[in-house]
């Protein structure tokens, strides 16, 4: 397996970074997750400009431009001769000193890791996923903003330790003021009375992909409103269907909350037309991997 690493690609075993590097010492750095289906990479422009805001975000100048990560992204897939994959695209402010200075930091340092997608067992999409609510909260925006996907991921891994201490594949993080943000690596949604809600960017949740897909399937195909609102975890107690999106998961179905069956306890026939509709966009769109 060849992994990008500034410019070359390398052989795994000699894919590595300094231990000065910034990403490691501070988190500091940005990254995303995307996926390739049938020779396609889905979404891959959105997912790029997302590093790219991301970046911005936190003053951390990326040394290539759009078109040349999307390139390196696809050579990457190409070599490894991978036609469905996971795709781990990850930039860091680079090697400097033991200092938070982020001026010693030189160069940025950019890596690609194409793979085998592990994909969650059958049974969760088919019986639905039983989650927790965490006690730890989602970072709140005066410190750290929930919409930069950056390497601080520390208060979700949290958050995920409790959950897999509890049971459970995924946890619910609400913000400092106890309304639902998201899960730790997931959006969220429910349905009540065929309107699909979901919490608007600003009370946490990370601008997904797979949410904005999903928004605008349930629009357009569903024929469903669609509303960002924040709400309680009441709400998704008494929600007529729950379900999660996010790269690595795609479309999937909540099915107890807490302990607490939601509805009939089976996934919800809304989410099931959802998952479906997704099935079919992610194999006939996305950036051919194949040169034209
Ligand atoms: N919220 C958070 C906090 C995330 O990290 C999503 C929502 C879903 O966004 P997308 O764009 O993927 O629809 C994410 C996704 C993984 C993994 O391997 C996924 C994410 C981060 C780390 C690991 O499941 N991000």
């Amino acid at each position: 397996m060849k992994i990008y690493l500034n410019g070359q690609l390398v052989d795994k075993e000699k894919a590595t970074v300094s231990v000065f590097d910034h990403g490691l010492l501070y988190g500091d750095g940005v990254f995303e997750g995307i996926r390739a289906y049938n020779g396609r990479v889905f979404k891959l422009v959105e997912h790029i400009d997302r590093l790219f805001n991301s970046a911005r975000a936190i003053l951390l100048e990326i040394s290539l431009t759009k078109q040349q990560i999307q390139e390196a992204v696809l050579e990457t897939l190409r070599v490894n001769q991978l036609q469905d994959a996971y795709i781990r695209l990850v930039v860091t402010r680079g090697s400097g000193d033991l200092g938070l200075d982020p001026r010693h930091c030189t160069k940025p340092t950019i890596f690609i890791i194409t793979d085998k997608i592990t994909l969650y067992p059958v049974e969760f999409y088919r019986d639905g996923l039983s989650v927790i609510t965490s006690s730890v909260k989602r970072n709140i925006s005066e410190a750290l903003s929930p919409a930069i996907k950056s390497l601080n991921y520390l208060n979700n891994v949290l958050a995920k330790i409790e959950a897999i201490r509890q049971n459970a594949p995924e946890a619910i993080m609400l913000n400092r003021e106890g309304y639902v943000a998201e899960c730790t690596g997931d959006n969220i949604f429910l349905f009540k009375d065929n309107v699909l809600i979901t919490p608007p960017t600003w009370a946490g949740a990370l601008e997904g992909i797979t949410r904005n897909v999903v928004m605008d399937l349930t629009n357009r195909k569903l024929k469903l409103e669609v509303r960002e609102e924040i709400f309680t975890p009441y709400h998704l107690y008494i929600a007529d269907e729950v379900f999660l999106t996010g790269t690595a998961a795609e479309v999937i179905p909540v099915t107890k909350i807490d302990g607490r069956i939601i509805k009939d306890g089976k996934p919800g026939k809304e989410t099931l037309k959802l998952m479906k509709a997704f099935g079919e966009l992610t194999r006939m769109t996305g950036v051919p991997i194949r040169r034209k």
